[in-house]
């Protein structure tokens, strides 16, 4: 089947989803183009199997706003047809499912007609599709997606209690490649971050406000005054300067070590003992779920659909929103003690197996082929 994935290309847990999601598909056999702004950043080679299509939008200095919507429905069209593509599945509902249900109507106009499957991620339902500036458009595009799915049942929920949503919403957790995992590395270089006695606690996202970035260090502070330890923070956004001026004022600036964004996520989770996420909201977590399969316990709050990833007392802890007290004393209950701790890491990896892609993939393949069916009326194969 050819399969057009729309995403965000950026290190957003929405744009890594899509981007394993169609490397898994190529993999399968079926032909994927990614259509985007730039090339999402997990990518690899490109090849007959993964085609990538950018997106430009021309400045013009009329507009205050550059229309992405429209060169995106606009280069939609253009690649359908070209590539005579068979099904859209657009990632994070804004502007996506808006631009994908354009491109749609485009195509209806020429007698093409395709199916659209949009995937809910978690903040374009929670944080911004809510707003009253986007609420209609979010719950128009959603209605009129052919399938609509989401990456947890929390999710699912909120969605249903925010719009006024008259389709079905498929659940399709996000999912991991254990095969990726299987060769993790033998030396993971730890004494390049922390001394031998020293456990290292890592935090890894895009440091805006909903991750609580300040409560992932007052946690770690609660913890060094305890075990010695590292905090390794990963990731690029606009709290990550707070962070910084916060282990000044609370005098660890030495203990903690800002790595901006990074492509390598599995080494850096290969030497990490504790993966923080106090998120004020999360739809899923993927990058708890990232930690776990690397061997990670995880602390983190009990908001959204965190607890159907992270098991409360068996992959790590999980407390109220701002907790940090309680946070940093789970903490220490599993970095204190060296059985403890490797229980907990056998845990988690175990658990994480369940969200293995080979489980997952056939999810995705089977509402292909409904919304395939129904639109065409003939058998997907
Ligand atoms: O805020 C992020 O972590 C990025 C964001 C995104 O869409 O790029 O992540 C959301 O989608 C991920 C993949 O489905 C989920 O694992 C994250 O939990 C979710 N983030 C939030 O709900 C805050």
């Amino acid at each position: 089947m050819k399969i057009a994935i729309v995403c965000y290309p950026t290190f957003g847990g929405s744009g890594v989803v899509a981007t394993e999601l169609g490397i898994a598909l190529a993999d399968r056999g079926h032909e994927v183009h990614f259509v985007t702004y730039r090339q999402p950043v997990r990518l690899g080679l490109l090849n007959n199997k993964i085609h990538f299509h950018e997106v430009h939008v021309p400045e013009y200095p009329l507009f205050k706003y550059q229309p992405y919507e429209l060169a995106l429905s606009s280069k939609l069209v253009d690649t359908i047809k070209l590539y005579g593509i068979e099904l859209l599945h657009v990632h994070y509902a804004i502007p996506h499912a808006y631009a994908g249900y354009m491109a749609k109507k485009m195509l209806a106009e020429e007698n093409i007609h395709i199916p659209m499957i949009t995937t809910l991620h978690g903040t374009d339902i929670t944080l911004v599709g809510k707003h009253p500036f986007y609420k209609p458009a979010v719950t128009f595009s959603i209605n009129k997606s052919d399938v609509v799915t989401s990456v947890s049942e929390s999710l699912k929920a909120q969605t249903l209690d925010i719009f006024d949503i008259r389709n079905e919403i498929e659940v399709i957790p996000n999912f991991i490649d254990k095969r990726k995992y299987s060769s993790s590395f033998t030396d993971c270089q730890r004494s390049l971050m922390a001394e031998d006695h020293e456990k290292i606690v890592t935090h890894i996202s895009n440091f805006r406000k909903v991750k609580r970035i300040p409560d992932v260090v007052q946690i770690f502070n609660k913890i060094q005054k305890e075990v010695p330890a590292k905090l390794v923070m990963v990731g690029e956004g606009p709290e990550k300067a707070g962070a910084e001026k916060l282990c000044e004022e609370l005098g660890i600036s030495e203990r903690v070590i800002f790595l901006g964004n990074s492509n390598e996520i599995d080494r850096i989770l290969c030497f990490s003992d504790l993966f923080l996420l106090p998120s004020e909201s999360e739809s899923f977590g993927l990058a708890a779920l990232e930690a776990m399969m690397n061997k990670v316990p995880v602390i983190s709050s009990n908001t959204g659909g965190i607890p159907e990833v992270n098991e409360q007392g068996v992959t790590g802890f999980l407390s109220d929103v701002g907790d940090v007290d309680e946070m940093a004393e789970n903490a220490l209950k599993i970095l204190s003690d060296d059985a403890v701790l490797e229980k907990f890491k056998a845990n988690a990896v175990k658990s994480a197996e369940k969200f293995d892609i080979l489980n997952v993939l056939p999810l995705y393949e089977a509402v292909y082929k409904k919304a395939y069916e129904s639109r065409f009326n003939k058998t997907f194969s």
